[in-house]
C-alpha cells in the first residue's frame, strides 16, 4: 500500500520518480499521514494541505543544500516523510518517535528547531545573508501560511528583505485559514488575489510556456514578465509586495505539481527576492477534513484520557460576564477554539476580537480598550504570550491597567514538544510590578478568579494548564488569601500551585498541604504563622525567578524555616509526553514523597 513511501528515503530517491509517479507518490503520504494521524494525535488539516507543495519543494531544490524552512513547521510532515523519517510516524509526538515539528536535532534537514508563528521570513534572510557574506551558493525558501503572514515579525522581515534584496524565494501557502478562519485586511487582501479571473489563465500559460521551454531561469522569468504585461496582470492589485521590493508570482494551485515544478523551477535562479503565491485547500482529500479544518487542526490521540478542559470552563464563564456586564470584551490571537472564545464571538460578536496570530498587538490593544472604557480579558496559551513580554510590562503594568490575562496551557505540554511549554510564565510575570498571579486547583475556583477579577481594577493574570483532573468540593470566593486543604500534625508543609500539584500533594498523607492560589502577592498572613518546619513549594513552572524562590525569599532571614522546591530546572525539556517531562523535572509523586521523608 505504502510502496513509494518505502523507495523515498531522501530527496534524492524522490527526484528519481517520475512527475506521474509524484501524484501517486502524493496520494499514499496524504493516506499515511492520516493514519499516524489518527493513531497519535498530531496536525491534520494544515499537513494535508501541503502535500503537493512540498513534494514539488523537494523534487526542485536539494535539501539539505538548499534551506527549506517551514513557518511554524506544525505543516511538516510531508517534508519528514522525504527526508527519511516514515519509520518515526510510529511514534509520531511521542518519545522515541519523531517530533511533530521541525527539530534541529533530528535531521539535517531541518534548520531550525520551530513551534511559534511568524518566523520564518527572518530566519530565511538571516540564512541568505550569511551565505551571501561566505560567499556560498544555495537557495533559502521560506514556506509561510496567510495565518502566519497576520503575524507582525512577517512585516518587519518583508521590510528588510525587499530593502537589502538578497536573494531568497518566499512561498505563501494560501489556503485562507488559520486554525479557524483566518482574519484581516490582509487576508481581504489575498482574497481578492485569488478570486482574480487571472487566476487560470496565468496557470495556463504557464504550464505552455514551460513545455515551449529547454530551460529555465532568469529568461523564463522575462518570458513569464511578458506573459503577465499581455494578459494586463497589473490589473490584479498584486502590488503589496512588489512595493515592499519582492517580485510577486502568483496565484498557482498548490495541488498541481507539474505547475509547481514548473515555476519553482522558473525562480530558484532569479537573484532578488520572490514571493509565489500558493492556493491550497486545507485538509485537502480528506472530505471531513476539508470541510471541518478547524476541527481537525489538532487531532488528539486514539483514546486519549479525558480530562476537563479549563477552556470550556471558560467559555461558559466569560459568557456569563458577557451577558452581566456589557463592558466585557475578549481577545484572541488567532486561537478562539483552543482558548475557549468562540461562544462568546457568537454570542457578543461586537465586543470579540480576533486579531490574527499577533499576541503583541493583541496585549497593546487591551491596554487601550481598558484606558477608554471597558473590561479586556485576553485568552492566550502561555508559550504565544512570551511574544508580548514588553507589551505586558509597558503597556498593562506600568499604568496599572484592569487588564486581564487567562493564560492557558500553563505548564507542562504534552505532544507539541519544546517550543509551547508554558512553563516561564510565572517568573516573568512575577517580575513585574502591579502584576498579580493565580492559579486555581479546578473548574469551580477558576470560574471564581474569573468572577474576582470583575472587581480588579489592576493587571491580573489567572494560568491555568490545558485541563484538570480533580474537581474539589470546597470552594469559598476567591480572594487574595491561599487556602489549607488538609492540616495535619507534621512539621511539613506543602504550597501547592495548581491542580496537577495540588493532586500529587495531596497522595502524600503525612504532610500539610496548602493551596497558594495567588501565587503573588504571597499570602504573608499565612507564612507568618509557619515559623518553623520544611516548607515544599510545588510549581508547574522554572524554579528560576519563580514562586519557590519568592517563598524562600520570604524566609530568608528565618533559621527555623526551610524551604525546598520543586518545579523546572534551568534546562529545555524536549521530551514528547506529558510524565516524561514531569519525570525529566523531577517533579513526580516519588520525588515528593522523598522529599517529606528527608524533612521528617
Ligand atoms: C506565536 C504563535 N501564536 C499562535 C500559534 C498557534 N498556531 C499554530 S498554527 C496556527 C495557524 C497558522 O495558520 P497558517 O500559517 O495559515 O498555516 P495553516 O495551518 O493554515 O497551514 C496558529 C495560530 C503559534 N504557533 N505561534
Amino acid at each position: 500500500m505504502f510502496d513509494l513511501l518505502e523507495k523515498v528515503n531522501s530527496p534524492l530517491d524522490l527526484k528519481k520518480l517520475s512527475v506521474e509517479e509524484l501524484s501517486a507518490y502524493a496520494t499514499q503520504v496524504r493516506d499515511f499521514v492520516m493514519q499516524k494521524v489518527t493513531q497519535n494525535g498530531g496536525h491534520l488539516s494544515s499537513n494535508l494541505g501541503v502535500v503537493e507543495l512540498t513534494i514539488a519543494l523537494h523534487y526542485v531544490f536539494s535539501s539539505p543544500q538548499d534551506k527549506i524552512i517551514f513557518d511554524v513547521g506544525h505543516q511538516s510532515y510531508t517534508h519528514k516523510i522525504i527526508t527519511g523519517r516514515v519509520d518515526g510516524f510510529d511514534k509520531l509526538r511521542h518519545d522515541g518517535g519523531i517530533t511533530g515539528f521541525p527539530n534541529e536535532k533530528e535531521s539535517e534537514h531541518d534548520h531550525f528547531t520551530t513551534g511559534h508563528s511568524s518566523t520564518s521570513l527572518s530566519l530565511g534572510v538571516g540564512m541568505a545573508r550569511a551565505r551571501d557574506i561566505l560567499n556560498q551558493d544555495y537557495n533559502v525558501v521560506s514556506v509561510i501560511g496567510d495565518g502566519a503572514f497576520t503575524g507582525g515579525m512577517a512585516y518587519e522581515a518583508l521590510n528588510d528583505i525587499g530593502a537589502n534584496r538578497e536573494k531568497m524565494i518566499i512561498v505563501l501557502n494560501d489556503n485562507n485559514m488559520s486554525i479557524s478562519k483566518n482574519v484581516g485586511a490582509f487576508s481581504q487582501y489575498l482574497a481578492k488575489l485569488r478570486l482574480s479571473k487571472k487566476y487560470t489563465a496565468i496557470k495556463y500559460n504557464v504550464k505552455k510556456s514551460v513545455k515551449a521551454l529547454p530551460f529555465f531561469g532568469d529568461r523564463f522569468v522575462r518570458v513569464l514578465d511578458r506573459i503577465k504585461d499581455n494578459f494586463k496582470f497589473s490589473l490584479i492589485p498584486n502590488k503589496m509586495f512588489e512595493n515592499f521590493g519582492v517580485k510577486y508570482y502568483g496565484p498557482f494551485d498548490g495541488h498541481d505539481i507539474p505547475t509547481l515544478i514548473s515555476v519553482l523551477k522558473m525562480v530558484k535562479n532569479t537573484t532578488r527576492p520572490v514571493l509565489l503565491h500558493v492556493v491550497t485547500k486545507k485538509g485537502k482529500g480528506v472530505e471531513t477534513v476539508e470541510e471541518a479544518p478547524g476541527a481537525y487542526h489538532g487531532v488528539s490521540p486514539a483514546g486519549d484520557k479525558k480530562s476537563t478542559p479549563y477552556c470550556s470552563v471558560v467559555s461558559e464563564k466569560l459568557c456569563e460576564m458577557g451577558e452581566s456586564d456589557e463592558k466585557v470584551v475578549a481577545v484572541t490571537a488567532a486561537m478562539s477554539d483552543g482558548t475557549g472564545l468562540t461562544e462568546f464571538s457568537k454570542k457578543y460578536p461586537n465586543r470579540y476580537f480576533d486579531v490574527g496570530i499577533a499576541e503583541q498587538h493583541a496585549v497593546s490593544m487591551c491596554a487601550g480598550l481598558q484606558k477608554a472604557g471597558l473590561k479586556p480579558y485576553f485568552a492566550v496559551y502561555s508559550s504565544f504570550l512570551q511574544r508580548a513580554y514588553d507589551q505586558v510590562l509597558s503597556d498593562i503594568c506600568i499604568d496599572n491597567r484592569g487588564v486581564t490575562l487567562l493564560i492557558d496551557h500553563a505548564g507542562v505540554v504534552g505532544g507539541d514538544g519544546v517550543t509551547h511549554q508554558g512553563i516561564y510564565d510565572i517568573s516573568y510575570l512575577t517580575a513585574m510590578p502591579n502584576m498579580t498571579v493565580m492559579q486555581p486547583k479546578d473548574g469551580v475556583e477558576l470560574k471564581n478568579m474569573m468572577q474576582f477579577s470583575l472587581t480588579c481594577a489592576r493587571p491580573l493574570a489567572i494560568r491555568y494548564p490545558k485541563s484538570y483532573e480533580t474537581e474539589y468540593s470546597e470552594h469559598k470566593p476567591v480572594d487574595l488569601s491561599w487556602e489549607w486543604i488538609r492540616k495535619t500534625n507534621s512539621n511539613v508543609y506543602i504550597l501547592a500551585v495548581g491542580s496537577k500539584m495540588l493532586d500529587i500533594a495531596l497522595k502524600n498523607d503525612e504532610a500539610n498541604v496548602i493551596s497558594a492560589r495567588v501565587i503573588k502577592p504571597l499570602d504573608e498572613e499565612l507564612l507568618k504563622n509557619i515559623s518553623s518546619g520544611h516548607l515544599i513549594t510545588m510549581e508547574e513552572g522554572v524554579l528560576r525567578g519563580g514562586f519557590g524562590e519568592m517563598v524562600n525569599a520570604f524566609y530568608e532571614h528565618s533559621d527555623s524555616v526551610k524551604v525546598h522546591s520543586l518545579g523546572f530546572g534551568d534546562v529545555f525539556f524536549d521530551k514528547l509526553e506529558e510524565n516524561a517531562i514531569f519525570a525529566c523535572a523531577g517533579v513526580t509523586e516519588t520525588a515528593l514523597n522523598e522529599l517529606v521523608e528527608k524533612c521528617k
